[in-house]
């Protein structure tokens, strides 16, 4: 009923074949498909928004007014994005030369402001609140300087990365590597610094400074791709269901909600304490199967989530360092090769095999996530 897995509709569906033979770029349309085209048999598809759900009454309401009863709730609502929480966004996408990969509307402005991008200041935001997809904001310098050299633009660039965390990763061995290609490609990182307001007209974007309050600095640019802050969806946060901070407040180990035993939760809506990616939906999926086939026949959920998420981190138009890892934020490789060095072959997995994954195994329930694969992989090894 609560499903947030649902995808931009009034898209075109069918890949171009181009796509499927490693060409490189990809449509915009191949990355959405309707959701009627992934529903599964049987279910039964409410088209109506979820406004609230009442645990204590066992009850959802729609948009429309409906109240539906449950026995079992599953809560996929995914996060909400805020870009009004920069002051002069949203409006300043209506200026060119600004643009950003985390929404279906504005994902082609960056890759018009790369086109029509001259001389000047390129630069990338990564906001000071929780993300999906905590790579995303660097892949995208990362593919921005790529496209730089091949048109000949690089030396006309200054690229710069202005990141509200502490660190540039926050797992050490891929920080490491992504170190050392920032220091050989010539990208400014400054940690840190917090996007605060958009002056689109006159290219101008003010980032505060959240180790010294009060002091903020203005960088013109040439190019913006921003990273928007993002919250709890507003049908959990302050509701029964949320932690203080507004999260679905389940637990870490088998999802279950932490007060109403009835009620689970997967994905970003929840307050599991990883980083939030599709890989991480993918091993949660898993244990979340488990876990409710036990509590129906009344059994206590044995599989734990050990936190498993990664993140296939595109550093060229043809590497990916594929970062994973868990809860203790140690590194959990799937292959029995070292992950944080640059690879071809992981870029392959990342835009040729992911896709599928995602599609016809994750959308079906039949993908949970590379486990018993990574196990197998290391057989005979410590
Ligand atoms: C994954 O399972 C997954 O879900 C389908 C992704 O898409 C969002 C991923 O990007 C990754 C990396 C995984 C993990 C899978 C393997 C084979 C390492």
């Amino acid at each position: 009923v609560c499903s947030g897995m649902q995808l931009p509709v009034a898209m075109h569906y069918y890949q171009p074949i181009w796509t499927l033979v490693g060409a490189g770029a990809k449509t915009v349309a191949s990355s959405g498909r309707p959701t009627a085209s992934v529903m599964p048999s049987g279910v039964k598809w409410v088209k109506a928004k979820v406004q609230e759900i009442n645990p204590d009454t066992n009850t959802v309401c729609t948009d429309d007014g409906t109240e539906i009863s449950y026995e079992y709730l599953i809560v996929a609502l995914g996060l909400q994005l805020h870009f009004e929480k920069i002051k002069g966004l949203p409006e300043g996408f209506e200026h060119p030369k600004i643009g950003s990969n985390y929404s279906v509307e504005t994902v082609g402005k960056t890759w018009k402001a790369l086109q029509d991008f001259k001389e000047g200041n390129a630069v990338f935001s990564f906001p000071n609140t929780p993300v999906k997809c905590a790579g995303a904001p660097q892949k995208i310098m990362y593919l921005s300087d790529a496209y730089f050299r091949k048109t000949g633009k690089r030396s006309k660039a200054n690229i710069i990365y202005n990141t509200s965390l502490p660190v540039l990763f926050g797992i050490k061995k891929y920080a490491d590597s992504l170190w050392d290609i920032v220091k050989r490609r010539n990208l400014q990182i400054n940690l840190r610094q917090n996007l605060i307001e958009v002056r689109a007209d006159k290219q101008e974007a003010v980032f505060e400074n959240l180790d010294k309050p009060g002091e903020t600095t203005v960088f013109e640019y040439e190019m913006l791709h921003v990273t928007p802050p993002m919250g709890p969806s507003s049908v959990i946060k302050g509701g029964p269901l949320a932690d203080e901070a507004g999260w679905l407040d389940v637990s870490k180990e088998n999802l279950q909600h932490k007060r109403y035993p009835n009620v689970f939760g997967i994905g970003d809506c929840t307050n599991l304490p990883t980083a939030k990616t599709g890989a991480a939906v993918a091993a949660q999926s898993a244990v979340l199967h488990r876990t409710i086939r036990k509590v129906l026949k009344n059994e206590k959920p044995d599989k734990t989530y050990d936190g498993y998420t990664s993140c296939p981190l595109v550093t060229s138009y043809n590497t990916v360092i594929l970062a994973e890892f868990d809860y203790n934020g140690q590194p959990l490789e799937t292959f029995p090769i070292n992950q944080a060095k640059e690879r071809r072959i992981m870029y392959h997995m990342k835009a040729d095999v992911m896709p599928h994954l995602y599609w016809h195994g994750l959308l079906r329930g039949l993908w949970g996530g590379p486990g018993p694969y990574r196990k197998m992989m290391h057989l005979g090894m410590k």
